[in-house]
């Protein structure tokens, strides 16, 4: 009896302690779920980063710019087809809706990294400054994943 009890308690402190992984951020009526993006390899000077953003307020709010130190600059790129190919583009803003949400993800719009510093390594975080148009600048941090992260945009361990 007292082992079998013991046996669900780690289990579930194991379950409690891989679902506490994704990161979230607030800031007023915004808040910022799972910022994540992969581990790069070596040379690579380039990278997505994804997350989503609910936005709880009676107004929307867009987010107009995205930086890091760990890279020269971040873009806000949109995919689209173009007659059969799919291509990304830069955009100036991501619009998020009042009492809506954005998702940044895989195959999807997502910030892009430009001029990686130093290679992006497995559950390190990088720091990345969101600016937002009405909620001004978000501090956050995107989880590394790992090169053959999910690219479903849901990032689990
Ligand atoms: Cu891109």
């Amino acid at each position: 009896m007292k082992r079998s009890v013991r046996a669900v308690l780690g289990a579930l402190i194991l379950a409690a302690s891989a679902s506490a992984i994704a990161l979230e951020y607030k800031k007023g009526d915004l808040r910022i779920d799972n910022p994540w993006t992969r581990a790069t390899a070596g040379g690579q000077t380039v990278a997505a980063g994804y997350l989503e953003i609910v936005n709880a307020g009676k107004a929307a709010d867009r987010v107009i710019g995205a930086s890091t130190p760990a890279a020269e600059r971040i873009e806000l790129h949109v995919v689209g087809l173009e007659g059969e190919v799919m291509r990304m583009r830069e955009v100036k803003s991501f619009e998020v809706p009042a009492g809506g949400r954005m998702e940044l993800k895989p195959r999807g719009p997502h910030m892009m990294i430009m001029g990686i510093k130093r290679a992006f390594k497995k559950d390190e975080r990088i720091p990345v400054t969101l600016r937002f148009e009405k909620a001004g600048d978000v501090a956050i941090e995107l989880l590394v994943g790992g090169i053959d992260a999910p690219t479903d945009g849901k990032h689990k361990h």
